[in-house]
């Protein structure tokens, strides 16, 4: 598959996207969002990947939607359009997508690293919502992750400001993993990646799932989502695999069954 504004690599069962509009600091465009979503799925069905990463340049992990497309397009025009639907299915992904953030992750790319399930981030990152700078809001999540990532208090001050935060900051307040030399950043993600994709990827699917949903359930149908999950996993052969190699002393090999 060839796209126009990414790029695609899978190695060692992890796909590598980067997102590829440099001159314009990765802005993501309706093109864009379509490519990216569609490898997302794309990658999700092939039993090749089990682990996904998306990055996008040392300057810009993405420095927002694309300004130009929304800058003249009247409500009904972007509503028709229907955006929202292509960003919903992102947190549809049930594979771990990592994300490997240099530079600005502004706006919709701020967006796009709060839709990922881990974060690892360079010195160099730059991460905030500045839609109020251009008399506007969030429409991707920016207002709903944020608050829950960290907190309604410092949500409210990066929202009304529209000023980016350092990565050191985005990591005191649980925004990012890790944060690491800009030289590392993808290699880190990557490396992270692979040691995730040599889990039972049945396991990893559940959990991710299990995660999701503490977002959304009262505490105690969230556990009941869980044990449901545990004993779905007892019937996999991984299971068989995984505690049979502990008993025999070895290195288990997950067939994702
Ligand atoms: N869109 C289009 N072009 C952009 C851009 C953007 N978001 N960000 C940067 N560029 C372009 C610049 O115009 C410039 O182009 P040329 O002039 O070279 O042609 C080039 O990238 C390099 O940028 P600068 O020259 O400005 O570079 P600097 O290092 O001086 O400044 C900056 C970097 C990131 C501080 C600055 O470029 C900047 O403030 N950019 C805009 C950041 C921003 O406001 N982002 C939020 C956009 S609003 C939705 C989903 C999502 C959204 C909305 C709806 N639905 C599902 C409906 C999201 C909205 C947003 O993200």
């Amino acid at each position: 598959m060839s796209y126009a504004c990414i790029t695609v690599a899978i190695e060692e069962s992890v796909g590598l996207i980067t997102l590829n509009r440099p001159k314009i600091l990765n802005a993501l465009n309706l093109q864009l969002m379509d490519e990216l979503v569609a490898e997302l799925e794309r990658m999700d069905r092939d039993p090749e990947v089990r682990a996904i990463v998306i990055t996008g340049n040392e300057k810009a992990f993405a420095a927002g939607a694309d300004i130009n497309e929304m800058a003249e397009a009247s409500a009904i025009e972007i509503m028709k359009r229907d955006q929202f639907a292509v960003w919903d299915r992102i947190s549809l992904i049930s594979k771990p997508i990592i994300a490997a953030v240099s530079g600005f992750a502004l706006g919709g790319g701020c967006e796009l690293m709060m839709s990922c399930d881990i974060v690892i981030a360079s010195e160099t990152a730059r991460i905030g919502q500045p839609e109020i700078n251009l008399g506007v809001m969030p429409g991707a999540g920016g207002t709903q992750r944020l608050t829950r990532a960290v907190g309604p208090r410092k949500a409210m001050e990066m929202l009304l400001t529209g000023e980016p935060i350092s990565a050191r900051e985005a990591w005191q307040y649980g925004l990012v993993n890790r944060v690491v030399p800009v030289e590392a950043y993808l290699t880190e993600a990557v490396k992270l990646a692979k040691k995730i994709a040599q889990q039972p990827p049945l396991a990893v699917q559940m959990i991710k799932k299990a995660v999701q949903k503490a977002e959304d359930l009262p505490l105690i149908e969230g556990m009941h989502y869980e044990r449901n999950g545990f004993y779905l996993l007892l019937a996999s052969e991984d299971r068989k695999e995984g505690m049979q190699a502990f008993l025999e002393k070895r290195k288990p090999r997950f067939t994702g069954n």
